[in-house]
């Protein structure tokens, strides 16, 4: 009896560690399997940025942007951000500073024309987002019209 005693508890315990070994590997490829993610549609326009949804999961991104103009080409900049989208820090024309305080850079579908559509992918941590249009543009009178002034501005959230 005292022999059995401690050998069987030996066994138990060899069980329950195995058990959880597999418990883990179970839960690690689970995750690695589903990377969440999804597609957001945006709308560029003047003046205005208007994501389709409010919020995606965390993950790989794909961003449908359209231009609808009507006349200008158009950006959408990613600024992972917990400052409000329309508080960013600018320079005097009134264009945010990308690398500004505050501001995470995450990348950029760069300016294309009206009546056009582009595609990017990003990869996204759960966060507070701003997509901006981020363009300067030159105005016949020499003056400079900055399109995030003028309202090309949304919060996005990533969950
Ligand atoms: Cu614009």
């Amino acid at each position: 009896m005292k022999i059995i005693g401690p050998e069987a508890r030996g066994r138990g315990r060899a069980l329950g560690v195995s058990a959880l070994a597999l418990a883990l590997v179970t839960s690690a490829c689970g995750s690695a399997a589903t990377p969440a993610g999804g597609t957001v549609a945006v709308a560029l326009q003047e003046w205005a940025v208007v994501p389709a949804r409010p919020s995606v999961n965390a993950g790989k991104v794909t961003f449908n942007v359209s231009n609808n103009g009507p006349d200008d080409p158009h950006e959408m900049v990613v600024i992972k951000t917990d400052l409000a989208p329309d508080k960013l820090p600018t320079d005097a024309d009134g264009k945010v500073e990308e690398e500004g305080a505050g501001i995470e850079f995450i990348g950029e579908v760069e300016s294309f024309d009206p009546g056009k559509s582009e595609t990017a992918t990003f990869e996204l941590k759960p966060g507070k987002y701003a997509l901006i249009c981020n363009i300067l543009q030159d105005e016949p009178d020499g003056s400079k019209e900055a399109h995030y002034k003028m309202g090309m501005l949304a919060s996005f959230t990533v969950n």
